[in-house]
């Protein structure tokens, strides 16, 4: 008889654990000021508590000029007082754990903001102590300082400048790979790399339970730095091959983790953020043998529907490709290794909006049938707040909407290229990272609940037909099924630990796996389409047991599955 309660005594907490994010500013609002705070997310935790989720993982709230809502640190020991003091954030830990759950901090180690204390000396003089600190160059030979072409390499920033901003005070450039506020920081040096270091473990004093580590992938440079291949029409190269994943990455991650996780006596989750990651350095990088990381953020998922030109180089999306690359993912990190796994953060579109379907028809089920296929893979979810709803995207109409850098300055540049403003607009609308950004609906009251005030970007109109209280009490809502997927994990060592299969990987229209493990035995099937599916799965008649699904009359495999249908089955195998 299997036990679904069975668990493996070695299994780290993370293992079995589903994560929350929140993005404080967009959450709740506890002042009237229009921006989330410290103490509204507080005053949520019980409905973060009755979703059942273990962990809540919040983006920074560190003193900061804001250019990149906070990605952009001036003091990384410190709240930035328009999300509260640090005693709210003591308060926040301590509720946390009070009901069992846990914390993880979002660490920025790869930048400072150009307000921090740190920078402002490396930029005083080129002879400061903290000059190399950071990367500085001169200006390209031959060119006149300051001008275009003057930039020492030819890299396209990620947010659609150059990587190189002049500082006519000491006459030379310095780099960053994000915005001009952003300095990237120079882990060559062994100071910075002990500065980092100590302030990480500060905050595992204050009892921080692990570290969601943005672009940490980018923190090695190859050297010498140099141009990257051209990037069409815009006249910027490509500099990726000189900071993703650099030659001494895997150094220095290997060091953090002896300097701070294993200088701790707890069990700390981490998660290193790495676009451009590939399966074969995750797997290296959370290999537990060598002691880096847990897990990864990856994104190969997310970009099925960019074209060569990137997140505003839009394109249908093939579930196939979808699939092929999760069912990748999956295989590669079976043997050792583990996954994130995620559709939403606070720089993706909604999934409903890109996945699934907005439709008010299909909205809900489609919404439930993504969370499912997620929820059903092996490695740790994470749940990006509103997501439990169906939150959509926003219709925005003029770029006067949109708030976040990267949109802005990619309508900057674009409009500079001549690209033409409709569809510039389109593809804004549908990617931009202003779609997740928008406050969290938790009533049908003004603006959605979400504030007294004025909030800093609009709340989506569609707040009275999608809140909060409304789905926590309907047992039929989006919010419960990502309960009971959420308990199911917890329930299922299958659900943890099972090896998985893909089953019709070039199926347009169903997703469909199994969990293979123990005695029990797992055939997760979606209809991910607004039209009825049918596909072949295998050994029809012995999946008898529903564990989940969104329709109340599910259909068993060798019927048709209805638009967006979607069921765990479960089958028990003896022997
Ligand atoms: O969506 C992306 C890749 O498909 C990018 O937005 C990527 O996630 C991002 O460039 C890296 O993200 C992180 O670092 C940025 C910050 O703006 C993001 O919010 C953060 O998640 C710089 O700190």
């Amino acid at each position: 008889m299997s036990s679904s309660t069975d668990h493996n005594a070695d299994e780290p907490w993370w293992k079995r654990a589903v994560v929350y994010q929140v993005y404080p500013r967009s959450f709740y609002d506890s002042d009237g000021d229009g921006l989330g705070d410290l103490g509204g997310l507080i005053e949520k935790l019980d409905y973060l508590h009755e979703l059942g989720v273990d962990v809540v993982w919040v983006t920074p709230f560190y003193p900061s000029p804001q250019h990149d809502n906070g990605y952009d640190i001036s003091d990384h020991c410190a709240v930035d007082p328009a999300f509260g003091t640090l005693a709210d954030l003591d308060r926040l830990i301590d509720e946390l754990h009070a009901r069992g759950m846990k914390f993880v901090l979002d660490v920025v180690l790869n930048h400072t903001s150009d307000e921090h204390p740190w920078f402002l000396e490396s930029r005083s003089s080129r002879d400061n102590p903290k000059r190399d600190w950071y990367w500085w160059r001169p200006p390209r030979r031959g060119t006149k300082p300051g001008t275009r072409g003057a930039e020492p390499t030819n890299w396209l920033s990620f947010f659609s400048e150059p990587t190189w901003t002049f500082d006519p005070g000491t006459g030379e450039y310095f780099l960053h790979l994000f915005s001009r506020h952003q300095p990237d920081l120079n882990w060559e040096n062994p100071e910075v790399r002990r500065d980092l270091y100590s302030i990480l473990r500060w905050w595992i004093e204050r009892g921080v339970d692990g570290f969601r580590l943005d672009v940490i992938n980018m923190i090695s440079k190859r050297l010498p730095l140099q141009d990257g291949p051209p990037l069409a029409d815009t006249g910027f190269g490509d500099g990726s091959e000189s900071f993703i994943t650099g030659p001494r990455i895997h150094e220095f991650v290997q060091e953090l983790h002896r300097e701070v996780i294993d200088a701790s006596e707890r069990v700390l989750l981490t998660v290193g953020e790495m676009p451009g990651v590939t399966t074969h350095e995750a797997a290296l990088f959370t290999d537990p043998a060598r002691d880096e990381f847990d897990m990864v953020f990856q994104f190969e998922h997310m970009s099925v529907d960019h074209g060569p030109g990137g997140r505003f180089d839009v394109r249908p999306v093939r579930l196939s490709s979808l699939k092929t690359s999760l069912g990748r993912w999956q295989e590669s990190l079976a043997e050792r290794g583990w996954n994130s796994l995620y559709w939403n953060n606070h720089d993706q579109p909604r999934v409903v909006s890109r996945f699934g379907s907005d439709d008010p028809r299909y909205r809900v089920a489609s919404a439930k049938a993504l969370g499912t296929v997620l929820h059903m893979l092996r490695g740790t979810p994470f749940v990006y707040q509103g997501e439990e709803l169906g939150m959509t995207n926003y219709p925005f109409r003029s770029v006067e909407g949109f708030r976040d850098i990267e949109s802005l300055n990619y309508h900057r540049l674009a409009t500079e290229l001549g690209i033409e403003s409709g569809p510039l607009l389109a593809a804004m609308q549908y990617t931009s990272r202003d779609n997740c950004r928008t406050p969290m609906q938790w009533d049908a009251s003004a603006h959605g609940g979400f504030t007294t005030g004025e909030p800093w970007i609009s709340v989506n109109p569609n707040y009275p037909e999608i809140n909060a209280a409304d789905q926590v009490d309907d047992p039929d809502s989006v919010f419960h099924h990502y309960r009971r997927l959420i308990e199911l994990r917890h329930e299922w060592p299958v659900v943890r630990e099972g090896e998985f299969r893909l089953l019709l990987p070039d199926h347009e229209q169903i997703f469909a796996y199994l969990r293979l493990g123990g005695t029990d035995e797992l055939l997760v099937v979606a209809n991910l389409s607004s039209q009825e599916a049918e596909g072949e799965l295998p050994e029809p008649g012995t999946w008898d047991e529903v564990l989940l699904s969104n329709f109340l009359d599910p259909h068993r495999p060798g019927q048709a599955f209805r638009p967006w249908e979607a069921t765990v089955f479960r089958r028990q195998v003896t022997g």
